[in-house]
């Protein structure tokens, strides 16, 4: 654990070496976070590996495989910051389209963010990254459930190459909403209720 954590906090420099030694240690550092319900994390949705940050920039670094190092810290910032979401997400143009494989532009599709949930109304409180592989319209392997930790949470949501709808229960079942740009409050009917995700454009 405490390995774990002093490369997390070694930070950017060190993040090619954090996730080729030690993605299932971060994985198990979330657990033992005292700060849990703050933590931004990143959910690869193409294989389950998730691991978490104590800020956003960290995040977003590992999100994009170390391609954004400057994200603000304010999650409120960095979604009204429009060149900072391109970057994040791919040009607008490009949104909802599966991107081409073996892509020579920069965004290359798996450091992609897919879209964004916050625990807390007006994007506040942790938050997960998604990335994945296959752009959007796509039911990714591990979108089926939310995690333990996040099962219930969800407050608001952004999306970035793709909008995200959340369903009621596991496996896409229940009731369910489809939530397109920055949404400060998923609503009374789905606050704090999803239980599982996908991507939609
Ligand atoms: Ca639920």
């Amino acid at each position: 654990m405490k390995t774990a954590r002093t490369l997390a906090a070694l930070g950017l420099g060190t993040l090619a070496t954090v996730a080729a030694l030690a993605s299932p240690a971060v994985a198990q550092d979330t657990k033992a976070a005292p700060d849990k319900a703050n933590q931004q994390c990143v959910v690869n949705t193409d294989n389950g590996d998730r691991a978490c940050f104590a800020t956003h920039r960290e995040a977003i670094a590992y999100a994009t495989k170390g391609r954004v190092t400057d994200a603000p810290n304010d999650a409120r910032a960095a979604l009204k910051d429009e060149k900072l979401q391109e970057r994040l997400s791919g040009p607008r143009s490009q949104h909802g389209i599966k991107p081409a494989k073996n892509a020579k532009s920069a965004l290359a599709a798996e450091s992609r963010v897919l879209a964004t949930v916050y625990r807390d109304k007006d994007f506040g409180g942790g938050s997960v990254y998604f990335t994945g592989s296959q752009g959007c319209s796509f039911r990714y392997p591990w979108s089926a459930t939310m995690g333990d930790d996040w099962n219930d949470a969800v407050s608001s949501t952004a999306s970035g190459q793709c909008d995200i709808t959340l369903y009621q229960h596991a496996d896409y079942r229940g009731f369910s909403q489809t939530f397109r740009g920055n949404v400060p409050y998923v609503g009374d009917a789905m606050n704090d209720q999803a239980s599982s995700y996908s991507f939609d454009r």
